[in-house]
């Protein structure tokens, strides 16, 4: 491994041999502090949003068509920031600090431009397996996404293989007053480079967005495949017959971290995606403003400086406080026979959407948990 710092030879590759023997649940393995990330899995869903613009423009669009196109737009956009952004910002992928149950996210993008207001709420609903919920709400241009994540993870041939479980539902409000929904699950991940300790995430398989009178398959390939290119991806919207959308099919192709354009239905580019992105303006949940114990960059606080400064000893200390706090309270909770009462969502068993909107895509498994957003936001989100 070059980019494996000397001294953590040793350790990246015990590291790598525990990860291939045990497969699951890799969050809670202990890494060498090179590949240690100072953020929380719970920052992650702000990645759905950091081009907010986007995503008010479905709101704003007048047709089914145009609707579902602006749908795949934003969904497309959020690709890059998704599963390359820490190779950008950090020169690799990291492994994200494993949130701890009910830790909170909350968070803003102003509203600039006409395009409103944007508000984001992240709670870890589960930490064994670990579960994170998030909502992301545009009041003015009726928009909502509520959705969850978790993940099964693989080794073989040298990659871990991330098995995306959870999905997302964004509800639009039509300026009729009727309703709108769309059904959205998540690609497959590859992460490969793991020997020379540079990981980075490559996609694979499929995922879907069902809704808006059509059934949309997006395929994603890496170099080698259709266009030989990396981060390759080729969407087809169809139609389906008695949802009320356009008759003709659309495919789109090109590259999620780079452009992409019309092949059927449509013609000329489609999207670029290099446009500046904005990043989420972090928000106290408390009523005073501030951020509450439980709130992922209170919580971390000392973790993530100790992981930026380098100060490994500290970061590793806190970290274990932490975890020891956690264990604490749940043994607490074992002994009274209580649980850990959840702050913003409600979980249920199957989720009547996905199973409706999934239905029409033959989607499996054919139903998945939901976690019911209580409409809570903090007053802080509100005004
Ligand atoms: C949802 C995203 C997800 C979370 C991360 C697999 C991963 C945890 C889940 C799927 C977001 O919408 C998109 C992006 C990155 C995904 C992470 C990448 C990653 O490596 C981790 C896993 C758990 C590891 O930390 C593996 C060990 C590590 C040393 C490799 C860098």
């Amino acid at each position: 491994g070059e980019a494996v710092p000397v001294a953590q030879r040793g350790s990246w590759t015990s590291f790598l041999k525990s990860i291939a023997s045990m497969s699951g649940d890799l969050s809670s393995l202990t890494a060498p502090s090179f590949i240690l990330s100072p953020t929380s899995l719970t920052e992650f869903p702000a990645y759905w949003c950091e081009r907010p613009e986007l995503f008010a423009e479905i709101g704003d669009a007048t047709t089914e068509e145009a609707r579902s196109l602006a749908v795949l737009k934003w969904f497309i956009s959020t690709l890059k920031g998704q599963y390359t952004s820490r190779n950008e910002s950090m020169g690799s992928e990291k492994k994200p600090l494993n949130p701890a149950l009910g830790e909170l996210f909350y968070g803003t993008w102003p509203d600039v431009n006409g395009r409103g207001k944007t508000n984001l709420l992240v709670e870890q609903v589960s930490h064994h397996p670990p579960i994170t919920a998030y909502v992301i709400e545009n009041v003015s241009k009726g928009l909502k996404l509520v959705g969850h994540n978790a993940q099964k993870t693989s080794f073989s041939g040298g990659s871990i293989i991330v098995k995306q479980i959870g999905h997302a539902v964004l509800t639009v409000k039509l300026p009729s007053g009727s309703e709108e929904q769309y059904l959205l699950t998540l690609p497959r991940l590859r992460i490969d480079g793991l020997w020379y300790g540079a990981p980075y995430i490559e996609l694979s398989d499929h995922s879907y967005i069902v809704g808006g009178g059509f059934v949309g398959v997006i395929d994603y390939k890496g170099k080698g495949y259709f266009s030989g290119k990396s981060h390759s991806f080729k969407a087809t919207l169809t139609p389906q017959p008695g949802m009320g959308g356009a008759k003709h099919e659309i495919i789109i192709e090109g590259q999620w971290n780079a452009n992409s354009h019309f092949v059927t239905g449509g013609s000329g580019p489609f999207h670029d995606v290099s446009t500046p992105k904005e990043e989420v303006h972090a928000v106290g949940g408390e009523a005073s403003g501030e951020m509450g114990e439980m709130e992922t960059r209170k919580l971390w606080l000392l973790v993530s400086k100790g992981i930026r400064e380098s100060d490994f000893e500290t970061a590793s200390r806190e970290k274990s406080r932490i975890e020891n706090e956690m264990r604490e309270r749940r043994k607490h909770e074992t002994e009274k026979g209580t649980a850990w009462a959840l702050k913003h969502f409600t979980p249920l068993a199957s989720d009547p959407v996905y199973e409706q909107l999934g239905k029409l895509a033959k989607i499996a498994p054919p139903t998945e948990d939901a976690y019911v957003f209580r409409d809570n936001w903090p007053e802080s989100l509100r005004a």
